[in-house]
């Protein structure tokens, strides 16, 4: 595959000073499957909560620019504890019906500063990301999570 990985810290810095802080409504129960997932924008700032140990929340983009981008994705809490964690997966579906199937992303956690990143994966058109946030194992939480979603030209 053609990824470029680099570091947690430099993905979340980048993110910080290259998107506007908007942060969606705080939604619960909601986007627990894939077919049901929230479609996010080009970039982005999503601020959601699980509502439960077993609720997961689905996310979308579908690139329709007509152009292969770059995206990334960097899950974190907005207030890291001592046993949050969360975990993000991604799926990639292709034009073509292919598909990667779920892969998880780098797990860091808890109490790590660290975001679990997808780091720019190369997207072509009419593909669609597919990102699945869940908690490991007894590691629930009421506390909002943010996922900063970005793309960006090759
Ligand atoms: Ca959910
Ligand atoms: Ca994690």
């Amino acid at each position: 595959m053609l990824l470029t990985v680099i570091t947690a810290v430099c993905v979340l810095s980048m993110t910080q000073s290259a998107f506007a802080q908007t942060v969606s409504p705080r939604i619960q129960g909601m986007y627990d499957t894939w077919q049901d997932a929230k479609p996010l924008s080009n970039s982005e700032i999503v601020g959601l909560a699980l509502t439960s140990a077993n609720d997961v929340d689905w996310l979308k983009w579908t690139n329709d620019t007509g152009v292969t981008k770059y995206v990334f994705a960097s899950l974190l809490m907005i207030e890291p504890d001592n046993f949050t964690n969360y975990n993000l997966d991604f799926t990639i579906d292709y034009p073509d019906g292919n598909s990667t199937g779920p892969m998880p992303t780098p797990d860091s956690g808890p109490g790590s500063t660290n975001p679990d990143s997808l780091s720019w994966f190369q997207i072509p058109p009419n593909a669609t990301v597919y990102l699945k946030v869940y908690a490991k194992e007894g590691a629930f939480s009421a506390k909002t999570y943010k996922l900063y979603w970005g793309t960006q030209d090759i």
